[in-house]
């Protein structure tokens, strides 16, 4: 019979087992041995970050070795100082440990390594770490850990770390603390740039507490945390906590036995001013982590697998037949998991995996991110939509300070949405120069509406669009209208950059031409719309932004007489006024890794002069508004620019694997999709050192989905085109749309299909050129077969 505190700790055991025994092999990332070169750790830094949207860590080893770049980033919380703009703010770091022997400590350099695996486990969130080292008195230690940042309590943070003397006993010391001396890494080589300065710094009984204060805007970060020897049970160690300046560490020494494992545990708490007010931080900060402790680890661990559950179940994808591209997905679903905002916060091109871009927010996020969550989780994408809402008054800054009306979203966006683009191209592109994108990238602001009307369309949620949506809509609107310059019978947009950021101060970007149009059209229909169904808030909002009904005319106007240049002989959209008289040159030639080389004699000082382009342009614009062309003038401008792009950017594999999807190049289209999915995976740009590109990860998500599995929502319904490559049997995925869950699986004749609603519906689904009518709650089998083209 088994006692009820026996059989508690066992169930605690099992549960803790259940956190830590790795999942499948499919679900992990596994990263082996060790390279002492800087690229090589941070690479591995970034790929194994965990997180949970609010806050998220990189995967850098415990002891930090020499040419790590580890960091925590909380979303939001940039600062400026001496910067030249603001950015994303390297918080303390919690996770740092060291284990000494003999004045000497485990370290990967200093050590030589019997063996070293970090290893991602997707499924639940945590990463585990294993290393075999031996110092040069001879001494063996192995060092365990697992960490992980609570999913369903963002605040919280574990940390699990197991030492064994291997061939010795005596004396070792393990360290861990609290690290506020943390700076970021700055513009130029060897710059470091102090964003925090320390508030406060306490030691209770067995308790460690920092709070730092952005220099800036005075946003405080606190933590908290206990770090314990829990197995075995021994009289006797020694506790000793010491504060250096910005540092707190916690030193534990004991007599070790040869081949005993000692576990530690640290249980961590992490809060900002957004949470509590600055009077209360220290006491709510300490607080929670008093109960976190008093209750343990195991109420945590639970409630988190049963998060991390439900977020797979919703946004898993499975396919079969094709284990790289499985394994991929994977990483790239996951990435997008640990990077949903649970909070109004916008999305930084690299998410919170580094500094990288300076943690700014871009097109990206409404482009190629916020589909994947307006399908999978609305309210995530609410969230995303809600910053920018919350940053208007920084766009109308922005449009007040180069003489237009209205707002001018950001190109790059941080905490106000002021216009925080840096003025010269980082350091990592080698040499200085000019850049122009904060001033001529413009298209950013139809971008957003972009995203607006994608989540209103898929969720319905006309809440939304009335509290914010509307008055985002028409002061971008007015922006345009301001910004457009009449010229004979049309008007035309001058002096901006496109997607193709090769070609600068260019007249009539076709993308940015089409955005507009779209984005006037939308307005207008918007305005009618608001009129008929919610005239009381019209009127209000009327009042609250002085719209007048002619201001609305004149949207329709330059709606409709806004430039495009397009050649019905040969089917082409003209990138920009003057394009197609630029010198032609092809890509033809491609390096090891397969990018494209330039033609000799090319280099970036004179591509501006040839019709080279670094990204998809045109083809993103028929991309995102695939019902508005023809299958014929997708071919024909596929044909023309794929030929001619560098894909010098992470944004551009994703839309030629859509658009190659679209027009039949199927081949291709596998080829690109490749790219994307394994873009940070297999550091295809040799740059994911500097973090992961979150476009290519969203872009993997919409190839999967809409690419390959064709899926669309048009007006009342919804539309499928599937085409699987040969080698896969199955695609299965979930999506949400206007809160109903649509289970589809994906083969090569047939679709599996389920629309689970409250509500009994008979709904339209076109699958090619066929329309059925089917039940919710209702399996349903529809034939297919492929169209040619
Ligand atoms: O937004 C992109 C841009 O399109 C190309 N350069 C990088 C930016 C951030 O990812």
């Amino acid at each position: 019979m088994v006692s009820g505190s026996l059989q508690e700790a066992t169930d605690d055991r099992l549960v803790v087992k259940a956190l830590l025994d790795l999942s499948a092999e499919e679900w992990l990332l596994r990263r082996k041995g060790f390279r002492n070169s800087e690229k090589s750790v941070q690479v591995n830094e970034t790929l194994l970050t965990i997180g949970n949207g609010y806050l998220n860590i990189r995967g850098s080893l415990e002891e930090l070795p020499p040419g790590n770049a580890g960091g925590m980033y909380v979303g939001g919380i940039y600062d400026k100082s001496e910067a030249d703009v603001e950015e994303l703010v390297k918080c303390p770091m919690w996770t740092d440990v060291s284990v000494w022997s003999d004045g000497c400590k485990f370290c990967m350099t200093t050590c030589k390594v019997l063996s070293h695996e970090q290893i991602l486990d997707m499924k639940k969130g945590v990463l585990h770490r294993s290393t075999t080292l031996v110092n040069p008195a001879g001494q063996i230690v192995r060092l365990e850990t697992a960490r992980l940042v609570f999913m369903h309590d963002v605040h919280l943070g574990y940390m699990m770390v197991t030492v064994t003397p291997i061939n010795f006993s005596g004396p070792i010391r393990v360290l861990s603390g609290l690290n506020g001396e943390v700076c970021n890494r700055g513009f130029f080589p060897r710059e470091k740039l102090k964003h925090l300065q320390l508030e406060r710094i306490e030691r209770g009984r067995a308790l460690m507490y920092i709070e730092m204060k952005t220099r800036e805007r005075g946003i405080r970060i606190a933590e908290a945390a206990s770090w314990k020897l829990v197995s075995p049970f021994m009289q006797s160690f020694a506790w000793e906590p010491r504060i250096y300046g910005e540092k707190f560490t916690s030193e534990i020494s004991l007599e070790a036995r040869q081949g005993e494992s000692y576990v530690f545990e640290k249980l961590v708490v992490v809060a900002t001013s957004r949470e509590f007010v600055a009077e209360e931080m220290f006491k709510g900060t300490i607080c929670k982590l008093k109960s976190f402790v008093r209750t343990g680890v195991v109420p945590e661990i639970t409630a988190h697998l049963k998060a991390w559950n439900e977020k797979w179940k919703q946004a898993d994808i499975v396919l079969i037949g094709d284990e790289k591209a499985q394994h991929a997905v994977r990483f790239n679903v996951y990435q997008l998991l640990i990077n949903a905002p649970s909070r109004p916060a916008g999305i930084g091109a690299k998410f919170l995996s580094s500094e990288g871009y300076l943690g700014h927010v871009f097109w990206d996020t409404e482009i190629f991110i916020l589909p994947f969550y307006v399908y999978n989780f609305p309210d995530v994408a609410r969230n995303m939509l809600l910053y920018r809402y919350n940053t208007l008054d920084g766009a109308k800054k922005n449009a007040l300070k180069m003489g237009c009306k209205g707002a001018k979203y950001a190109w790059e966006s941080a905490t106000t949405g002021e216009d925080v683009t840096p003025r010269f191209a980082s350091k990592l592109e080698r040499t200085i120069r000019l850049i122009y994108t904060g001033t001529e990238e413009d298209h950013i602001v139809s971008d957003v509406i972009y995203g607006v009307e994608k989540y209103f369309r898929v969720t319905g949620d006309d809440s939304f669009l009335v509290d914010y949506g509307f008055e985002m809509v028409f002061l971008t609107a007015r922006f345009w209208a301001s910004r457009v310059v009449e010229e004979g019978d049309h008007y035309e947009i001058r002096c901006v950059i496109g997607p193709d950021e090769f070609h600068e101060h260019v007249n009539n970007n076709a993308y940015t031409n089409f955005m507009v149009k779209w984005h006037l059209g939308l307005a207008v229909l918007l305005f009618k719309y608001m009129g008929r169904s919610y005239s009381g808030i019209l009127d209000d909002l009327v009042a609250k932004i002085g719209l007048e009904r002619e201001e609305v005319d004149v949207w329709l106007a330059i709606s409709r007489k806004l430039r495009l240049t397009y050649d019905p002989q040969t089917r082409l959209f003209e990138q920009f006024d003057g394009y197609f008289s630029l010198k032609d040159y092809l890509v033809e030639k491609f390096d090891r890794k397969g990018h494209p080389v330039l033609p000799e004699g090319i280099d970036y000082s004179n591509i501006q002069s040839t019709r080279l382009i670094k990204q998809a342009d045109v083809l993103i614009m028929m991309m995102l508004f695939p019902h508005s062309f023809s299958d014929e003038d997708k071919r024909a401008n596929f044909d023309f620019y794929e030929k001619r792009t560098a894909h010098a950017s992470s944004l551009s594999h994703c839309i030629h694997a859509m658009m190659g999807l679209s027009v039949g190049m199927r081949t291709r289209a596998y080829h690109y999709f490749m790219k994307t999915a394994l873009f940070d995976l297999e550091n295809l740009h040799e740059n994911t050192a500097l973090g992961i590109h979150a476009a290519a990860v969203g872009g993997t998500w919409q190839t999967v989905i809409s690419g390959f599995g064709g899926f669309s929502i048009k007006s009342d319904r919804m539309v499928l085109k599937p085409w699987l490559p040969k080698k896969w049997e199955s695609l299965s995925f979930c999506v949400q749309w206007r809160a109903r869950t649509v289970e589809i699986t994906i083969f090569h004749d047939r679709v599996a299909l389920l629309v689970i609603s409250d509500e009994k519906l008979l709904l339209p689904v076109t699958l090619y050129e066929k329309t059925w009518k089917i039940m919710t709650n209702k399996r349903y089998e529809l034939p297919y077969c492929v169209v040619k083209r």
